[in-house]
């Protein structure tokens, strides 16, 4: 997979060498592009963004800047209405997509994860300020999949802190680049639930024992806790995610003896 990113704080995605993804890299599993946007701007004074049509405050970015940027990184035309080729509708992993990340966009979820990592391009458009004039996304959708895409219910400053993070979420997801190759099956979501509790060595610390059942060798025992915790956490934390989950006539009765009776009825109907 190759990631491109433009940026007016390229310092800001530095994270992107280290760690696990530093480590993607140099296993020849990821290439990591990290763009100035000032790179293209006309001026001297380097200008990014001007007023917004129709009056209100802050900035818009410059369509004139981003598609200088964009065209060069996802090779397009200098110019956008010269040569419309229309993306191929085959071999959809081969084709660049443009991820932008905007408090508008559609929810970034797991399910979202794993459908880019599928892809062998993403080039991410980092905005400052009230965002990036539209046109831009309008006429790169004639060339490239484009998605505005939104990691949660909260106002950032910019775009790199999610390019950040829906760049682990995804590469963590390329095969051999977590270097145990547990399958993502036991992932929190993979099966709707969160993930319950976990504990490691001492058994006992600050006084705090780890629960009984899983020092029992009895997996079948263990399974089932684990289950319960998860239930009971999903319940307490992200009941609308029990919607959708696989739950059996068990764990409707573990949420109604775990005081969640309401919401087992509702689940049961
Ligand atoms: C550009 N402000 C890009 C995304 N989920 C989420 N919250 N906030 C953002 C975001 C905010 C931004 C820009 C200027 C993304």
């Amino acid at each position: 997979m190759r990631i491109d990113a433009l940026t007016i704080f390229p310092e800001y995605l530095e994270p992107l060498g280290a760690a696990i993804l530093g480590r993607a890299q140099s296993k020849g599993l990821l290439e990591v592009g990290v763009h100035d946007l000032r790179n293209w701007t006309h001026d001297v004074h380097r200008s990014v963004d001007d007023t917004p049509f129709g009056g209100g405050p802050g900035m818009v970015m410059l369509p004139s800047v981003w598609w200088a940027g964009l065209s060069e990184v996802l090779e397009l035309p200098a110019s956008p209405q010269t040569s419309v080729v229309p993306a191929p509708s085959d071999d959809v992993g081969r084709r660049p997509l443009l991820v932008v990340p905007t408090p508008a966009g559609r929810p970034f979820t797991q399910q979202l994860a794993e459908e880019f990592a599928t892809r062998s391009h993403l080039v991410f458009a980092c905005g400052r300020y009230e965002g990036i004039d539209q046109r831009v996304f309008d006429a790169t959708a004639d060339y490239v999949d484009v998605v505005e895409v939104s990691l949660g219910d909260y106002v950032l400053i910019g775009g790199e802190v999610a390019v950040l993070a829906i760049s682990e979420a995804v590469v963590r997801l390329i095969p051999g680049v977590l270097g145990n190759q547990r399958s993502h099956e036991e992932d929190s979501f993979s099966d709707g639930l969160l993930e319950g509790p976990s504990y490691t060595r001492p058994e006992v610390w600050e006084g705090i024992a780890v629960p009984e059942v899983l020092k029992s060798g009895n997996h079948a025992r263990i399974d089932r806790w684990r289950r319960d915790q998860s239930l009971l956490r999903t319940a307490e934390r992200r009941p609308g995610l029990l919607v959708d989950a696989e739950l059996d006539k068990a764990d409707v009765e573990v949420l109604r003896s775990g005081g969640f009776g309401q919401l087992a009825d509702d689940l049961a109907h």
